[in-house]
């Protein structure tokens, strides 16, 4: 598509659906875009009062009355998408909803929308910027009540202020470097400008470095953390994760090496998003299928917040666990002796010290405080100050920005010129992680904080 084309289609009026799939008790159908007003006046006979619930009936051209519901009219700029936008509240019938859509189709210059095209011009038009536009797919993808916490501080600039404070001083050191470049000989800029600079550029990574520790936790919120199961074959490691899940989602039979692949269940772990990966028991086998299941299980293991080893509490978990056994990674690994309904209370007695939780999947036993102890383990994983970092997007923009500034910093040797175009590099970085890259300011910021044009 030419660039001209692509502006006319944003020109287009568009519209859809809103709220979810009829039948439901409303159905909100939303318009934006210029010719708004003139849809409201053609099926409603007039435009209702900008930011007023209005009760109106919804008309056909014909003049046949479709429904009658409550209708909102937002005048641009102020509104979510930045243009002229409404939302019509019908009742949520099959037949309310296609008739209202036809209506709209049938208007010229309106189409429906495509997927996000609202908060795409939302973003456009400078109403949200990409943090926000992802923390507005992530309030309504977001299950646990940690995800939505999560979601709606991002939504509310977490990230973006502090993105926007750092670029802010970072354009505030370019802006004395330039000075120093461009104004040399003039007696108005501080000579202690450079030290300065380079000493709150170190600041500034450190400060980076602060929010980039709190590792993957804003990731593990958003995309769940992840438990996975391990153990040799038959030990119970799929009806654990049924009996987890409350329904039949692994196959389980007496015979040793059932599962082959890795299966998923997502659980609400106390609000938190948890993966729990059921895998393929871990034992030598020349059979290709299993060998890759095996493979696949050691893998995913390595990536995991917790391992359960399960096994048999008739046979003892080999003492190597947590070496290449399992090459269950850095992380922890606990012990669950399984099927304890089936011990004898010889069994029950020895390998006991050694296991970290004994389960019977078939009556339950255990199960309870096994949840609870992986609830309080995952809670324990998110620390009390909130992570700010919540997508793989956003840990990468700021370590590149991180990396610019330690390299304009540590560089002291080199011309100004080179270190200022790190910083360059840092701001545009910080730039693209909330989807505005703003050419120099750096003038604007100069005339404004020196007087160098006597
Ligand atoms: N008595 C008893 N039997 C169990 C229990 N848990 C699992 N079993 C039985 O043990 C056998 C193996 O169970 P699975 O859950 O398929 O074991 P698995 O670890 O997934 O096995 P693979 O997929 O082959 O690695 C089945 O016959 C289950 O019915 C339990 O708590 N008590
Ligand atoms: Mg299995």
């Amino acid at each position: 598509m030419s660039a001209r084309a692509g502006m006319e289609r944003d020109r287009d009026t568009i519209f859809a659906l809103a709220s979810g799939r009829p039948p439901a008790g409303l159905a909100v159908v939303r318009i934006s875009g210029p010719r708004t007003r003139l849809v409201l006046e053609t099926t409603l006979g007039a435009v209702p009062p900008a930011r007023r619930a209005a009760y109106r009936a919804i008309r056909a051209p014909g003049g046949e009355t479709i429904d009658r519901g409550v209708v909102l009219f937002f005048e641009g700029p102020a509104s979510y998408t930045g243009e002229d936008s409404a939302e019509l509240h019908l009742h949520g019938g099959r037949a309310v909803v296609a008739a209202t859509l036809a209506i709209l189709g049938d208007l010229p210059g309106l189409r429906p929308a495509t997927a996000g095209e609202f908060t795409r011009r939302a973003f456009d038009n400078g109403r949200l910027d990409l943090t926000a536009v992802e923390a507005v797919a992530d309030l309504v993808a977001a299950e646990t009540d940690a995800q939505r916490r999560q979601a709606l501080r991002q939504l509310d600039g977490g990230l973006a202020e502090v993105a926007g404070d750092w670029r802010r001083r970072l354009l505030h050191a370019r802006a004395l470097i330039e000075a120093e470049l461009d104004f040399a000989d003039e007696d108005d800029v501080p000579d202690s400008a450079a030290a300065a600079v380079w000493a709150d550029m170190a600041q500034l990574s450190a400060d980076l470095g602060k929010v980039l520790a709190g590792g993957r936790v804003g990731e593990r919120i958003r995309d769940g953390f992840e438990i996975a199961i391990l153990g040799p074959p038959n030990a119970g490691k799929s009806s654990l994760l049924n009996a987890l899940a409350g329904r039949d989602v692994a196959i389980v039979t007496d015979v040793p090496g059932t599962t082959r692949d890795l299966l998923e269940v997502h659980l609400d772990l106390g609000g938190f998003a948890v993966t729990l990966v059921d895998t393929a028991g871990l034992r030598e086998t020349t059979e290709t299928v299993e060998a890759e299941g095996i493979r696949r299980a050691k893998a995913r293991a390595a990536d995991a917040d917790l391992v359960l080893w399960l096994a048999d509490a008739g046979q003892p978990p080999p003492a190597d666990l947590h070496g290449s056994e399992t090459d269950a990674g850095s992380g922890p690994l606990w012990i669950i002796g399984t099927k304890r309904d089936l011990d004898s209370d010889s069994k029950r007695d020895s390998p006991a010290a050694r296991l970290d939780h004994r389960i019977s999947a078939q009556t339950g036993a255990g199960l309870d405080s096994l949840v609870a102890a992986l609830t309080a383990h995952v809670a324990g994983l998110v620390p009390a100050e909130p992570a700010l970092v919540t997508r793989a997007r956003h840990r990468l923009c700021l370590q590149a920005a991180k990396t610019a500034i330690d390299a304009a910093v540590a560089n002291g040797a080199a011309p100004l010129e080179v270190r200022a175009e790190g910083l360059r590099q840092a701001g545009e970085a910080l730039g693209e992680l909330i989807g505005r890259i703003d050419v120099e300011d750096v003038l604007g910021a100069i005339f404004s904080e020196f007087c160098v044009g006597k």
